[in-house]
């Protein structure tokens, strides 16, 4: 079984998930490895979700503060909420259990974009970090750590933790070494250096991650898959939105300001976002790259299909079948996708520099292109701003997608005013519906307000829509963003009290 633990040190240090657990206690900070449902430890959060069960059961009141990359699994979060463990957590999320925690007011969130996590903790705005929790594929004979499916902030984490736990798993494929690009350059203010990355297929770093010996309290080793459920399968409105974003860019092309080759693409998470990728191999593009943080299904087939040629990303997001088939061509993946620590893959002068074409989903947009990725009615927590806000703020081309309506056509996603704003107006070029594409760039607010009622609105909200800008440009007499400000706040409200919320607030 310790075949890939070639150190003798850390070989020696091989424990149980019980009694690696057993070195966690109540109130500590705990930074895990985990983003998008890979990568994560799985073996010691469940046990140490036992043991907090049994102190909870004994009386006792047993929570940590949680810091990962982004969202894991129910292994980890799901387990850790379930026992009530979980006192504060950050960045991203996507488990139901935290998500009904943070929205009953149970559970701390710190939603924070992904680039900020390692630099804030290094700033320390965190606090000490007393131990961490990682999962790799293999340890070297020289200490250093082969990388699993994720890279996440685990550089950071193993740098900064007091002492650490390594989980190494082997369902990872050992074929992954070699994939990851760890970048060691990073200093704080005021001796930071340029980061010398000039090409999304650049390898500025080392394929493995280093750790302090003397800091390893425990090596655990498992055989646990990432878990992560199938995507929807594409429906019409993903299919229309693909659509009308090839005939986009097919327009920028023509016009001189997109080469056939594109410019670096990030895709952001989610159903959608994934549809949308699978249907960009029927653009006829070859060649392409990628600067983003996920690799989903979507983007796997694409490096298949050659659509694209290399892929720079932060982790995996596969579905079961997108990890068999992962699994089954590793060597081929290896070449063409580089996965390195997160405050690279989401480093907004990378993705200013390389000119990055962003394209994320979204909750609701407002008639001037305020995006809320997510508060549902402005209060309920989603998921989390995750990287959108690196991308968005300072791609080339910035895309916010979603179907016009949600919730079986209950809810617009066109809005009067944005009941949570995580994307300004100042930052969101393109707005997509399955309706239509509305090209915000150089267009005053009333302009675009027309454009987004006009080309992204549902049929069944359009008049409503148009009634309110209407109406709102009358009142205000010519101001630069009109609004009627109570009854912009009622449209959220009147669906609350309507039960057209109740799936996504409960
Ligand atoms: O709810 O699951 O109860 O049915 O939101 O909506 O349409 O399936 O869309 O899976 O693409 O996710 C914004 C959440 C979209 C995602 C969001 C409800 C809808 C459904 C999901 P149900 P869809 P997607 C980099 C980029 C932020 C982070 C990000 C996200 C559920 O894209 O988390 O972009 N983005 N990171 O019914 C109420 C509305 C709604 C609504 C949809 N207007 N009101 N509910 N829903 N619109 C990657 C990382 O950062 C890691």
């Amino acid at each position: 079984m310790t075949d890939r633990i070639l150190n003798p040190v850390l070989r020696d240090r091989l424990k149980s998930a019980d009694e690696a657990a057993a070195m966690i206690g109540p109130g500590m900070t705990v930074a895990m490895s985990g983003f998008t449902g890979a990568g994560y430890p799985k073996v010691v959060p469940l046990a140490l979700a036992s043991r907090i069960e049994r102190a909870n059961a004994a009386g006792g009141r047993f929570q940590i503060k949680v810091l990962t990359g982004a969202s894991t699994a129910p292994e980890l979060d799901g387990a850790l909420a379930k026992v009530d463990g979980i006192e504060m957590r950050l960045p991203f999320q996507s488990d139901p259990v935290v998500r009904g925690q943070i929205n009953d007011g149970s559970l701390d969130y710190l939603d924070i974009h992904l680039s900020h996590v390692a630099q804030f903790a290094w700033f320390g705005f965190f606090g000490d970090i007393d131990i961490a929790v990682i999962e790799v594929t293999a340890i070297n004979a020289d200490g250093t750590l082969v990388p699993s499916s994720s890279v996440g902030n685990n550089k950071t984490w193993l740098d900064l933790a007091d002492k650490v736990i390594i989980e190494v798993n082997r369902w990872q494929p050992s074929e992954m070494d070699g994939m990851h690009d760890i970048y060691y350059g990073t200093a704080l203010p005021p001796h930071r250096k340029p980061i010398p990355l000039l090409a999304p297929a650049d390898r500025i770093g080392e394929p493995h991650l280093r750790v302090d010996l003397d800091k390893v309290v425990a090596v655990v080793e498992t055989d646990a898959p990432d878990r992560i459920g199938a995507f929807a399968p594409p429906d019409a409105a993903s299919e229309q939105i693909a659509g009308h974003l090839l005939e986009f860019f097919a327009h920028e092309i023509e016009r001189g300001r997109l080469t056939s080759q594109l410019l670096p693409l990030q895709s952001g998470i989610g159903n959608v976002t994934n549809a949308v990728l699978s249907a960009l191999a029927k653009g006829g593009y070859k060649g392409l790259s990628a600067f983003t943080e996920v690799v989903q299904d979507g983007m796997l087939e694409l490096v298949s299909e050659g659509v694209l040629s290399m892929v720079s990303a932060t982790s995996f997001s596969l579905s079961p079948a997108g990890t068999a088939e992962f699994k089954r061509n590793v060597d081929f993946y290896r070449k063409h996708i580089v996965l390195r620590p997160q405050e690279m893959s989401n480093h907004p002068e990378l993705i200013r520099r390389l000119g990055c074409i962003a394209m994320n989903g979204m909750l609701e947009a407002d008639l001037y292109g305020n995006v809320n990725s997510t508060h549902v009615a402005g209060t309920s927590i989603m998921n989390g701003i995750g990287g959108s806000g690196d991308f968005a703020r300072n791609a080339y081309l910035s895309v916010f997608m979603s179907a016009s309506t949600a919730k079986g056509g209950r809810i617009s996603s066109i809005v009067p005013m944005a009941s949570h704003v995580d994307h300004t107006e100042h930052d969101t070029m393109v707005v997509v519906t399955e309706q239509g594409l509305a090209d915000l760039r150089g267009l005053s607010p009333k302009q675009r307000a027309r454009l987004v009622i006009e080309r992204c609105a549902h049929p069944d909200y359009r008049p409503m829509l148009q009634d309110y800008f209407d109406r709102a440009c009358r009142d205000s007499h010519g101001k630069h963003t009109p609004h009627l400000l109570g009854e912009a706040l009622s449209w959220h409200q009147r669906l609350v009290e309507t039960g057209s919320m109740r799936r996504t607030d409960a």
